[in-house]
C-alpha cells in the first residue's frame, strides 16, 4: 500500500451535510468543554463559539487573539477544507470520505492507556486528560506526504506536558502513539489498506519540543471525527501522517516504534518523515506543494518552515539516510 502521488485537481468540496455536523460539534463542545479557557488569549471556548457569526469567524485569527511564538501569521486554510479534505484510511483512502464516513466513531466515553517506561501505567478518561492542561490555540502549518498543504488552527496541549505527567523512567527513549482499532466503528479497517491498528512514534527529544502538540480541538472548537477526534498527535516539521487520529494508547519505550507507514513501505516512508524538499519521494518531487486553496504550487520548506526551532534535533544525522 502506498500514499496517492500528488493530485491537482482542485478538491475543495462544499456540502450543506458539513455544514448541519459542524453544528453538532459546536453543540458538543459547549457541553463538554464549556469550562476551558485558552491561555493564548482571554477568551472561553464558550464564548468564542457563542461570539462567532461563523464558523471562520470562530478561529483564532477572528477571535483576535494575539498571535503566539509558534503560530504562523499565514492565512488559514478554510474550516469546511480542514474539515472535507482528510486522509484517515480507517474510513477510506478517499478524501472525501471520513468526513462522510466517520459519524460511526465514538468519541465518547473515550480512555486512553499510558503505559510503558513510566513511573504508574494508567488508563485515563478522555475528559479528565484534557482537564489536565490548560488548553491553547496553535495554527500550524501542515505538509501531507503527498504534497498538499494547509494551514490548520489546533486547539489542544503542548505533548512535552503529558509526557511529563508520565513520569518517564530512565529506559524511555521514545514515545509510541496507537489508534483505536475497532472495524465496526471504523469500517476502512476491512478494506486491509494498512496494518491496523494506526501505529506512530516520536524519540522522546521531538516529544518534548514545543512545537509537539496534542490536539483536541481545531479552531476552538472540538475535534471533527474526520480530523482525528477525540485526540490527535501534531508535529507540524512532519510529514502529516506522523500526525496520529484517534488514539487510545500512549506508551513511552526503550526502542524505536514500528510505525504504520514505515511498516507497509519501508522504502517510501521512514521513521523520522522530517518534510525536506531536497528529499524526494521516490515517486514524485517533495521540492514544492499545492496549499489547498491556491492555484499556483509553493516551495516546500526545510522542516516545512520550523528549522530554526528544530534543525538542531537533527545535527549530525544524515537526513538523506535518515527520511
Ligand atoms: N489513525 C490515522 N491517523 C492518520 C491518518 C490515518 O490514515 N489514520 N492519516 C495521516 C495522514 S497521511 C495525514 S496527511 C493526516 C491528515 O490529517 P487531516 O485529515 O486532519 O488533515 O492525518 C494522519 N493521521
Ligand atoms: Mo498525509
Amino acid at each position: 500500500m502506498s500514499h496517492i502521488p500528488p493530485e491537482e485537481s482542485s478538491l475543495e468540496p462544499k456540502n450543506e451535510a458539513q455544514t448541519m455536523q459542524r453544528r453538532e460539534f459546536l453543540k458538543n463542545a459547549v457541553l463538554t468543554t464549556g469550562t476551558i479557557v485558552g491561555v493564548g488569549g482571554s477568551l472561553s471556548l464558550l464564548t468564542r463559539q457563542a461570539s462567532a457569526a461563523t464558523p471562520e469567524a470562530a478561529l483564532i485569527g477572528g477571535a483576535k487573539r494575539p498571535l503566539g511564538p509558534y503560530d504562523t501569521s499565514e492565512a488559514q486554510t478554510s474550516y469546511q477544507s480542514i474539515t472535507t479534505y482528510n486522509n484517515f484510511y480507517e474510513f477510506g483512502t478517499d478524501k472525501a470520505e471520513p468526513a462522510k464516513r466517520a459519524g460511526t466513531l465514538k468519541t465518547r466515553p473515550w480512555t486512553v492507556l499510558l503505559d510503558g517506561e513510566v513511573k504508574k501505567p494508567q488508563r485515563v478518561d478522555i475528559d479528565t486528560l484534557q482537564s489536565w492542561f490548560p488548553l491553547e490555540d496553535r495554527i500550524y502549518r501542515m505538509r501531507c506526504v503527498e504534497g498538499w498543504s494547509m494551514v490548520i488552527p489546533w486547539f489542544g496541549f503542548p505533548l512535552a506536558a503529558l509526557v511529563r505527567r508520565m513520569q518517564p523512567t530512565s529506559k524511555a527513549k521514545y514515545i509510541q502513539f496507537t489508534a483505536l482499532n475497532d472495524p465496526k466503528q471504523m469500517p476502512g479497517q476491512l478494506e486491509g489498506v494498512l496494518e491496523w491498528p494506526y501505529v506512530e512514534g516520536l524519540r522522546l527529544d521531538e516529544a518534548l519540543h514545543p512545537l509537539s502538540f496534542m490536539a483536541v480541538g481545531i479552531g476552538g472548537r472540538l475535534l471533527p471525527n474526520q480530523n482525528g477526534a477525540p485526540l490527535r498527535l501534531v508535529v507540524p516539521w512532519k510529514y502529516g501522517f506522523k500526525g496520529i487520529k484517534s488514539i487510545v494508547r500512549i506508551t513511552l519505550t526503550s526502542t524505536m516504534p514500528r510505525t504504520t507507514w514505515a511498516l507497509s513501505n519501508p522504502g517510501e516512508y521512514g521513521f523520522y518523515a522530517n518534510v525536506n524538499p531536497k528529499v524526494d519521494h521516490p515517486r514524485w518531487s517533495q521540492a514544492t506543494e499545492r496549499r489547498i486553496g491556491e492555484l499556483s504550487r509553493r516551495p516546500t520548506l526545510p522542516f516545512n518552515g520550523y528549522a530554526r526551532e528544530v534543525a538542531s534535533l537533527y545535527s549530525g544525522m544524515d537526513l538523506r539516510r535518515n527520511f
